[in-house]
């Protein structure tokens, strides 16, 4: 005898014709997406979502940090909504997919439940978590991180953009600056559907990943203060080159992510040099440290090394140096129950999938500390993301949202 709701399936033409009108919001320049957060591209994308919700019934909630929260109503009102979603901001070379489909995944299942009539003891809330993305403000994961209670409002609200915009009057200026407070709200459980970002699903032929665990990351702001000076009359040795600094520390991150392999990651993607001029010696940079492993003596043992060494590499360059941190999560475990609930569905789906571990940051992470949380994942092509040539299949998105749609339909007890 099937369980119930066994032979539900969402409508993936549809949720595929959504992701195509998302991703027409806030285009890139080369097919791709840039949606920054609290951009007036990011408030076009939001008021789409909101028409798309409206139009299902569903009754919004915004919070101080803007998270909009979509709620369709269950038989019990009183008990505790199981919560399903993820970002629409993007990166400025972003995806159609990162994040989107983990929120029009969802708005999909709910759209399928209205269309079936299929009513649920907890009621059904769909998320839209603002700046996943970190990129404009850091950290990553901000407002999330706000509802868990681990990073401080006010702190989110002070980060600046490089054009020296604060996060809080930012969200102000698009409108989406809610009164409820983050993180009063009560969760049965938080799943999140995103794709992999990484190559092994695809090159193992698996069609769902099930998220048992999540890296575990370190951002640190190396500012670096030299002289600024004529690149042409100033003599090698009496230059104090910023910009050689950020090289060699560049070397050094890399190096110290070699020398913890495996499962072992560091870059810096983020660089600020000033005065950028041509011919003129770099007097300072600004850069962020990305250190990331799934275990926590690696990642301790990578931050240690670069602030211990990139002070000497400043010295002998005879610059001063700040190390800031500026993002910072534990490597995640997530909750068994809402892991099984994925895994069961998918087995009973028959998709082929295997377990395994994010490499990249999620909201999920944060919200795992306040709520039973579990994500899934489907593959995406050349395991590219954060480019604009980012790509997943229909029969992949559909996959991951069908198997987002069992286990939310267990957690929150189809009624009849
Ligand atoms: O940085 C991350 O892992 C995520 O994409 N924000
Ligand atoms: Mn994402
Ligand atoms: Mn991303």
């Amino acid at each position: 005898m099937p369980a119930p709701g066994e032979n539900l399936r969402i409508n993936p033409d549809r949720l595929w014709d959504s992701l195509m009108e998302m991703a027409k919001v806030g285009p890139g320049v080369a097919g791709g997406n840039n949606r920054q957060t609290l951009t007036d591209e990011d408030a076009e994308g939001r008021r789409l979502f909101q028409r798309w919700c409206d139009e299902e019934g569903l009754t919004m909630g915004v919070d101080e940090m803007g998270d909009m929260f979509m709620r369709r109503e269950g038989e019990e009102p009183d008990l505790p909504p199981v919560y399903v979603g993820s970002h629409l901001d993007t990166q400025p070379t972003g995806g159609k997919y990162d994040g989107v489909l983990g929120v029009l995944g969802a708005l999909e299942l709910v759209r399928t439940l209205n269309d079936l009539g299929v009513r649920t003891r907890h009621p059904i809330v769909i998320v839209n978590w603002t700046n996943e993305e970190g990129t404009r403000f850091a950290p990553a994961m901000m407002a999330s991180g706000v509802y868990a209670g681990v990073i401080d409002r006010d702190y989110a609200y002070s980060r600046r953009d490089a054009k020296g915009l604060s996060f809080g009057e930012e969200l102000a200026r698009i409108g989406w600056k809610g009164s409820e407070p983050a993180g009063a709200r009560k969760m049965r459980a938080f799943f999140e559907l995103h794709i992999e970002q990484g190559p092994i699903l695809e090159a193992e032929g698996k069609d769902i990943g099930i998220v048992t665990h999540g890296q575990g990351l370190w951002w640190l702001q190396v500012t670096l203060t030299g002289r600024d000076a004529h690149t042409g009359s100033t003599p090698m040795a009496m230059r104090v080159n910023a910009g050689l600094g950020m090289a060699r520390v560049t070397e050094l991150v890399h190096t110290i992510a070699m020398s913890e392999q495996p499962d072992a990651v560091g870059a810096v993607g983020h660089v600020e040099v000033y005065p950028n001029s041509r011919n003129v010696i770099p007097g300072k940079t600004v850069f962020t440290v990305d250190f990331r492993s799934p275990e926590l003596a690696k990642l301790e043992r990578m931050k240690a090394r670069l602030e211990a060494e990139a002070p000497k590499i400043a010295a002998e360059l005879g610059l001063g140096i700040e190390i800031e941190p500026v993002g910072h999560f534990d490597p995640v475990t997530f909750d068994e129950g809402c892991v099984t609930a994925l895994r069961g569905a998918a087995e009973r789906l028959g998709h082929s999938h295997r377990n395994i571990v994010s490499g990249a940051g999620h909201d999920a992470c944060w919200i795992n500390r306040v709520a039973p949380t579990a994500m899934v994942m489907c593959p995406c092509v050349d395991g590219l993301s954060h480019n604009e040539a980012e790509e997943i299949t229909p029969d992949w998105a559909a996959a991951g949202a069908n198997v987002l749609f069992h286990a939310v339909l267990e957690t929150a007890e189809i009624v009849g």
